[in-house]
């Protein structure tokens, strides 16, 4: 069985990422979606989520590609997620293309696909102030 992960905030959830989650599910049998935290998203990225994170993960758990949810709780996790689920890919956004690779080393595949164009949560938010 072929395990791919990702990792998101997936906040005011939007095609964009659905689309990210359709085509990682594509690459593989079972795919892992590791959900930022509140806390993680606050302290690391300065985000705050118009979701709150347990809304999030259920929202997330809820989508027919996704077979298990986990939480993000600090960057260095990456590591350890993929030997610890025996993770085979791993797949992101290519906003983050190149951050990575060092997932390599470990023997995990790194795929970065295109981002859908035209919509994101911080877009949304700026949108709905107007
Ligand atoms: N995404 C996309 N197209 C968009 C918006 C987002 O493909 N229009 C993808 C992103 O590239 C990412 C995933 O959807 O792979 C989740 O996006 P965010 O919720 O914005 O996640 P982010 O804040 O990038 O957090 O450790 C990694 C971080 O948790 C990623």
């Amino acid at each position: 069985m072929k395990k791919v992960i990702t990792y998101g905030t997936f906040d005011l959830f939007h095609i964009g990422h659905l689309n990210i989650l359709k085509r990682a599910k594509e690459l593989g049998d079972y795919l892992i979606v590791a959900v930022s935290t509140d806390k993680f998203n606050w302290e690391e990225k300065g985000k705050i989520c118009q979701i709150k994170d347990t809304d999030r993960m259920e929202i997330v758990k809820a989508i027919r590609y996704v077979d298990e949810v986990i939480p993000e709780t600090n960057w260095e996790q990456k590591k350890t997620d993929c030997e610890k689920y025996d993770v085979d890919i791993f797949v992101m956004g290519d906003d983050w293309k190149g951050k990575f690779d060092f997932l390599k080393e470990q023997g995990v595949e790194v795929i970065y696909l295109p981002r859908t164009e035209g919509i994101s949560s911080t877009q949304i938010k700026q949108d709905l102030k107007k």
